[in-house]
């Protein structure tokens, strides 16, 4: 088409174009309307350079020249692994081989949930792939891999310019042999609000063609109804099911007696007869005790008698001392985050627990110098995310009084920054814990942490309290998600919400009693899809995108939008995605298997009288020149 476009073109016809003709021209390389995906790659670097990118303007910078980080190198042909036994023999057979295991399982969550409490969920996919292969031959003998769901699906299309899928894809060919695994809102999906229930089974049929293995299935209120759908849409798959528990409170105090010991075992039970494979225990904020892990593990695996796979987050500091704990009373899988990033509102630390666990019955067996050698990668990718670091230096016993799951932490944390609160950090935490005994004390977990966090900075930014909140005689202008959430359409606490402020905030609306997803009719998927592609002049939709476009509609559109205008950007390192280049600086891009581009930026022009700067660029050694609106 290029040659096509040139000899058709008026100049060339004319014969007075001139050697810069190709670079000026660049209509030249709209092929089929679109631009090729190296312009559309130096457009994008072009503005980034010139502009900065929104998301990292006035945050800090990662020191200057620090070097792409290097992977260690796989050692061999991965061995078999738990993906392996996976598709010999089924979720049942997985689940009977890990019930004779005597060492403690791990899963590693870098690529999940470490992330989504210390950097706002900002990892890129390139930062991913690139350390899978290693995963997949130096530490075979892991339970799975964390990689996907939660935050991450949203944040990849609206923040990193990215396909959720294709990371999906992509982590899944570089690490064939170790289980990944998603975590899933049951009927929220990956987002925060109830979706028809066609959706959510379209949505878990997808992302198990894409590669997901274990799907750890939970529900904000714990409300087994609401994960019902979701569980069902897994169990078709053959994939693994983790039914899920959401651990609030403190099963030691007599104080707490709504979430005590019976309610924890009640709800395994339900959801053992949901059919789940497995037990998760989501600890979410970091709140499950050592001693405490003593009585609760037990007591499931008694009276439950699935495997149990315990989550926690280590906000307080001492959660590797309840996964030690855990340990000893026989829970089958742990989670830790690799040594880098690990801690404080992230999971405990892997290397230690390993060490920990060493010369005893539950010895994990893990070779250090290959934890260490993935961590050591781990610790030069996260300096590249220095932008997106809380500054949160020390663990704190704080979040046994506002009980913020790790996962929310940061984000709140930053909004809380953008509202100007960010020297009232203490008072948002007071505040939080507040609105959570407002709401009668309920489980916290996305979304109804969302919600309880929306409250928590409405009451800090406007200076009203509990009682005020309560006091039916006094105005609050409640937030939207306050409002939806007590319709009932986030589903129901145990015991109800409290009559008081549910009447205050809906005004002599009936709420929802029931599944909020039974009253939400089936969706029309072909005519979604339809919707979808005429947004974006007739794109075509495949199923991934179309599962995107059903999640969140308007990112999805946006995103697509901006690739058709910016092209593969996923694939540029991160350093250059966030900053652009500097004059003289080179990098290769890979855009795909066997497709590298080498791009060097020469220099950036002042701006024209047009307010315009041209940003001179080498492409394969061929001189390019982007014109690029300076907006500073
Ligand atoms: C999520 O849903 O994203 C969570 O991490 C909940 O802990
Ligand atoms: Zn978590």
């Amino acid at each position: 088409p290029f040659v096509e476009n040139l000899i058709k073109h008026p100049v060339f016809l004319d014969n007075t174009y001139t050697t810069k003709f190709i670079d000026t021209t660049p209509e030249l390389f709209e092929f089929d309307k679109r631009r090729d995906r190296a312009t559309r790659l130096l457009t994008y670097l072009a503005e980034i350079t010139v502009n900065g990118h929104p998301e990292v303007i006035d945050r800090p910078r990662p020191a200057a020249g620090i070097p792409l980080p290097t992977p260690p190198k796989a050692q061999g042909e991965p061995l078999p692994g738990t993906r392996n036994l996976l598709e010999e023999q089924g979720p049942q057979g997985l689940v009977d081989w890990l019930a004779g295991r005597k060492e403690l399982l791990l899963t590693d969550t870098t690529m999940r949930d470490a992330h989504q409490s210390l950097l706002a969920t900002r990892m890129r996919t390139f930062d991913m792939v690139r350390v899978a292969p290693a995963y997949a031959a130096n530490l075979p003998q892991l339970f799975s891999v964390e990689c996907w769901g939660g935050a991450t699906f949203d944040v990849a299309y609206r923040f990193l310019q990215e396909c959720p899928w294709q990371r999906l894809r992509q982590i899944r060919e570089a690490m064939p042999n170790v289980m990944t695994q998603m975590l899933l809102r049951g009927s929220n999906g990956v987002g925060y609000t109830n979706y028809p229930d066609n959706v959510v089974r379209a949505f878990v049929h997808q992302a198990a063609a894409s590669g997901v293995d274990i799907f750890r299935v939970f529900d904000s209120l714990n409300w087994v109804e609401n994960m019902r759908e979701a569980m069902d849409a897994v169990l078709e798959t053959g994939k693994v099911c983790e039914g899920t528990i959401c651990y609030t409170g403190d099963i030691l105090d007599p104080g707490r007696a709504k979430y005590d010991l019976k309610y924890y075992v009640k709800m395994g039970k339900e959801l053992r007869d949901a059919g789940a494979h497995m037990l998760g225990v989501k600890d979410m904020a970091g709140l499950l005790k050592p001693e405490a892990a003593r009585v609760l593990f037990p007591a499931l695996k008694e009276e439950v008698g699935l495997p149990i796979h315990f989550h926690t987050h280590d906000t307080s500091g001492i959660a590797g001392a309840t996964i030690l704990a855990a340990a000893d009373v026989g829970v089958d899988v742990a989670d830790v985050a690799m040594d880098s990033f690990s801690g404080n509102t992230s999971q405990p630390v892997f290397g230690s627990i390993v060490e920990a666990l060493r010369h005893t019955e539950r010895d994990t067996g893990f070779d250090m110098e290959n934890v260490r050698a993935i961590s050591n990668y781990w610790e030069q990718v996260r300096a590249h995310y220095a932008a997106f670091e809380t500054g949160q230096q020390s663990p704190s016993s704080e979040v046994y009084l506002h009980e913020m799951p790790g996962g929310q932490f940061t984000n709140l944390k930053a909004q809380a920054r953008s509202l100007g609160l960010e020297e009232r950090w203490h008072e948002v935490a007071q505040a939080y814990a507040d609105a959570n005994q407002i709401f009668g004390d309920i489980v916290k977990v996305t979304p109804s942490s969302k919600v309880v966090g929306d409250m928590a900075l409405m009451m800090v930014s406007q200076g009203i309290t509990r009682e005020q909140v309560e006091d039916p005689a006094v105005d609050v202008n409640f937030p939207d998600s306050v409002i939806d959430m007590l319709r009932g359409n986030l589903g129901q606490p145990p015991g109800g919400w409290p009559q008081g402020i549910q009447q205050k905030v809906l005004k002599g609306e009936q709420p929802l009693q029931d599944r909020p997803g039974k009253y939400l009719e089936p969706l029309d998927l072909e005519e979604a899809r339809q919707q979808a592609s005429e947004a974006l002049d007739g794109a075509e939709i495949d199923d991934e995108d179309l599962n995107g476009y059903l999640m969140y509609p308007k990112v999805f559109t946006e995103y697509m939008r901006r690739s058709q205008r910016y092209g593969p950007v996923s694939a540029l390192p991160t350093r250059n995605f966030f900053y652009g280049m500097e004059p003289g600086e080179e990098i290769s891009v890979d855009i795909e298997y066997g497709k590298t581009l080498e791009i060097r930026l020469m220099t950036v022009s002042e701006p024209g009288d047009d307010g315009n700067r041209r940003v001179f660029f080498e492409l394969n050694g061929q001189p390019r020149t982007v014109h690029v609106a300076d907006s500073k």
